[in-house]
């Protein structure tokens, strides 16, 4: 849903021409530094993109889902670790207290996540618990007002910079499945609560993650997110859900990235006498490539007008996901065909978004589950 043709054009506009002044220009900067400047980060709170889709009640600009992946195709289209930078606070570092948590919880924290001031992160995965997430073993036991967490979360995305950390954990440790996982928010400080070092990644050099670890760390009770045990597993997947549309947008905007650069290239490029677009056999990879980005597109579109329409997309958001990141990949992998040998050679650019782009298909659920999430919820549906 739209709420307003004109405002979000102005939105969409200066997103655009941020990404085309601003990002584009620092990308080799940040890869080579492993960081951001902490001024264009500044410049990326005044723009209001920590708070993109935060309620507009709590200072974020409240997007609707349609809205956000149009924003999100435009800021695919730079490194990856920019949006990662603003990711967890419009998605799964906030969403669960958005949608799940107590108007006190809301009050206290949303504020300052749609303003940057405070970083949020999503604590799922773990060692030993990565794509069979309900497995996880952290554990979160009552005492008094408190609950005492015990565990460790692993490859956990802008832990190193997160002053808040939404957390899942196991609140009845004798209960093996999902039922028994709570969620919390947990801020950073607090009393065993420490992080890992930074891992050391094949890309997005910019975007941090690192183990986050609990010893005997005591969090309020308050902090249960909606201040109910054993439907944190549910939160977390329903985090996903809207998670799996965001990151399918930004594949797509990093295909469309990609593919204008090839195009140029292609372009611009002689051999045989003549630029190298003339060669059917180069036309067909841009031809391939334009033809899944749209096919992208329209189906990231379309589940996110759903999701506004209050309907359950856990069905559409994995089919763009799959699609799209898988999409991505062979998009990247065209570009660095047509850039030939330059495409191997950091200076050309294109083997960086590669290799950064290869991550989409793992991270916010692997190709493999989005399958089997759909094939259930195919399932579901049929069987009512
Ligand atoms: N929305 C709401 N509820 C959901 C849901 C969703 N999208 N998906 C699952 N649930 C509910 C189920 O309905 C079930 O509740 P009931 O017992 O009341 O019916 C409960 O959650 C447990 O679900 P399920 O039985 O499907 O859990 P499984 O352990 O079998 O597996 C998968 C679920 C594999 C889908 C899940 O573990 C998953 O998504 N894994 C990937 C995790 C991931 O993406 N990690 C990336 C790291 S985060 S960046």
């Amino acid at each position: 849903m739209i709420r307003s043709e004109e405002t979000l054009n102005l939105l969409l506009d200066s997103i655009r021409r941020f990404v085309r002044e601003r990002l584009v220009p620092n990308e080799d900067t940040v890869a080579e530094n492993d960081q951001i400047p902490a001024a264009l980060l500044q410049e990326m709170k005044d723009l209001g993109l920590f708070g993109m889709c935060l309620p507009e009640e709590y200072g974020g600009l409240g997007l609707t889902m349609e809205e956000e992946v149009l924003a999100a195709f435009e800021l695919g289209q730079t490194s990856p670790a920019f949006r990662s930078a603003i990711g967890s606070n419009n998605g799964i570092g906030s969403t669960g207290i958005v949608i799940d948590g107590t108007s006190a919880q809301k009050e206290q924290y949303l504020p300052r996540l749609a303003s940057g001031e405070l970083i949020g992160s999503f604590c799922l995965t773990e060692p030993e618990a990565g794509s069979d997430a309900a497995s996880l073993r952290t554990t979160a036991i009552r005492d008094g007002d408190h609950y005492v967490l015990n565990g460790t979360k692993r490859f956990i995305t802008n832990a190193p910079e997160a002053g808040l950390f939404t957390v899942m954990a196991r609140t009845d440790p004798a209960g093996k499945g999902a039922d028994a996982i709570s969620a919390f928010v947990v801020e950073a400080g607090t009393p065993g609560l420490s992080l890992g070092k930074i891992d050391r990644k094949m890309g997005q050099k910019g975007a941090h993650t690192c183990d986050v670890m609990f010893d005997q760390c005591r969090v309020p009770a308050a902090n249960l997110i909606g201040e109910r045990e054993g439907v944190g597993f549910k939160t977390a997947m329903k985090v996903l859900d809207k998670g799996r549309l965001h990151i399918a947008a930004v594949a797509t905007g990093a295909a469309e990235r990609m593919l204008a650069d090839a195009l140029r290239y292609a372009t611009e490029r002689r051999q045989f006498g003549q630029p190298i677009v003339e060669f059917e056999l180069v036309q067909a990879m841009l031809a391939d490539s334009r033809a899944e980005i749209y096919a992208a597109r329209c189906m990231i579109v379309d589940a996110a007008r759903r999701r506004d329409a209050g309907e359950r997309v856990t069905l559409e958001a994995s089919c763009a996901k799959m699609f799209a990141t898988e999409m991505c990949g062979r998009v990247a992998d065209r570009a660095v065909q047509i850039f030939g040998g330059a495409g191997y050679m950091a200076e050309y650019g294109i083997e960086r978004f590669y290799r950064d782009v290869r991550l989409f298909r793992i991270y916010e659920g692997t190709t493999q589950i989005q399958q089997i999430v759909i094939a259930r919820e195919m399932r579901r549906r049929f069987e009512g």
